[in-house]
């Protein structure tokens, strides 16, 4: 449980274990599982990364926003090894145990709402979002579900269908569900400049009111900080104006914070961000539970209530270990501590990629919240999307031992979310690498 936190590249990238393993992998592993950079990882601690050929990467992407309390976190290696000695599974609508419980308190306490609220587990975020569709289609006895352009929300038939990107999510697995529309999202970089969140949430709702009918919609599913769209941050006022004509409907708010959730933007949940924003349902997973598969929707009591006793549930969902993970992760969180940190970790990281933004015209735009941070790249002096340059930059900084991740509708997005456990020197070692690269562009 110990690595040095430092980046080292003593191969080529793949190594020559990590080639062999490809080897191997592509005779027995679907062709449909895709992977981004063939370095296959053996440990992890912390910040870093390491592959089989001993090569260490800093990691900025956390497994997608998995692992924002670091890798290996002790408390959580140690939650989870004395709960899978004791007990690995009952299933809990069998018979239940009691870190459920807990960690269904601390979610509950801690998710945003002055109102009382409960929570169910599950395993994937997909299937959080999926349940929170069951749920408040129960609830408001109604079938639309209202999603946004650049969404991304999973990869089950129904989720896939609330993407917004068709591919490589959608293509070729149809049909798709029915039932869902996509409003236009409010994408400050590229609305009209003088548009403001009100004014963009007015766009979305008139499209909804005239496409799809107010009265016919049971949820409206939202993204507080858009992830695999690019973080996105919509304008101030937009989700509040949203919220405030779903109550005014009659319609189940919720914020998708499978990848925004839990300490990554320095708060426990993004939707707190926004002035006045208590979501009925939220949707939470990836860093919830430290790397172990947990996921879950938190949120008003008698919306979480409206599902049949015996309606939710499934054998692996909220399993001991994983709740058990994700216990250890909140009551770390509750410190406060970590939201510091994330506060601090994105001032660095934004600090530097608006000094590149002013050298370098390819950067277009520098956003973010906290410890979650991008950079969308174009075409110097246009708003032309520049996926060419955000693949070179991509490759120069894997070849060069920084684990950084693409993102956006037009591929064209750099994405920076470390975990919270690394240290200011080594966020600067790997932003010092994604400068050179900008420099050799
Ligand atoms: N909602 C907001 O970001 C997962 C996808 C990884 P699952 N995003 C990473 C991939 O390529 O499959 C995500 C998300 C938001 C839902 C999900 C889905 O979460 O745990 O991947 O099912």
């Amino acid at each position: 449980m110990s690595l040095e936190q430092k980046r080292q590249i003593v191969t080529a990238i793949p190594g020559p274990k990590s080639l062999a393993l490809q080897q191997r992998r592509s005779e027995v592993i679907s062709s449909g599982v895709g992977t981004m950079l063939a370095a296959f990882i053996e440990e992890a601690h912390g910040a870093i990364l390491k592959d089989v050929d001993g090569n260490q990467f800093i990691d900025f992407g956390s497994g997608i926003g998995v692992v924002t309390i670091g890798h290996t976190n002790p408390g959580v290696v140690e939650a989870v090894s004395n709960q899978v000695a004791k007990l690995t599974h009952t299933l809990f609508t069998v018979t239940p145990y009691e870190p459920y419980v807990r960690a269904g308190e601390l979610l509950t306490s801690h998710a945003p709402g002055n109102f009382k609220k409960k929570a169910a587990f599950f395993n994937s975020g997909a299937e959080a979002v999926e349940n929170a569709v069951k749920i408040a289609r129960k609830a408001t006895g109604r079938t639309e579900i209202a999603v946004f352009d650049h969404s991304y929300h999973g990869r089950t038939n129904l989720t896939m269908s609330m993407n917004f990107k068709v591919h490589p999510y959608g293509t070729g697995f149809g049909p798709l569900a029915g039932s869902v529309h996509h409003a236009p999202m409010s994408y400050p970089y590229r609305d009209p400049a003088e548009m403001t969140g009100p004014e963009a949430a007015t766009r979305a709702i008139t499209y909804l009111e005239k496409r799809v009918g107010a009265a016919q919609i049971a949820a409206l599913f939202i993204e507080p900080i858009q992830g695999e769209g690019g973080f996105i941050v919509p304008a101030p006022g937009y989700l509040k104006t949203l919220q405030d004509w779903t109550r005014a409907n009659g319609i189940v708010f919720v914020a998708d914070e499978v990848q925004s959730g839990m300490a990554r933007t320095g708060k426990w949940f993004a939707s707190e961000w926004e002035e006045g924003l208590e979501p009925d349902l939220i949707t939470v997973a990836k860093g919830i539970a430290g790397g172990m598969p947990l996921s879950g929707v938190v949120g008003r009591a008698e919306i979480m209530d409206a599902a049949h006793a015996g309606g939710l549930g499934g054998t692996f969902g909220g399993s001991p270990t994983a709740v058990a993970a994700g216990v250890a992760v909140m009551e770390q969180y509750e410190s406060g501590n970590w939201f510091n940190r994330a506060l601090e970790i994105g001032e660095i990281i934004s600090g530097r990629l608006n000094a590149m933004k002013n050298s370098y015209p390819v950067i277009g735009d520098v956003r973010g919240r906290g410890a979650m941070q991008a950079i969308e790249l174009v075409e110097p002096g246009t708003k032309n999307p520049n996926p060419a340059a955000t693949e070179a930059l991509l490759k120069h900084c894997h070849q060069n031992g920084v684990l950084v991740l693409n993102a956006g509708t037009y591929n064209n997005v750099l994405r920076f979310l470390p975990p919270l456990a690394i240290s200011d020197e080594l966020v600067h070692d790997a932003l010092d690498v994604l400068a050179a690269g900008l420099a050799k562009l």
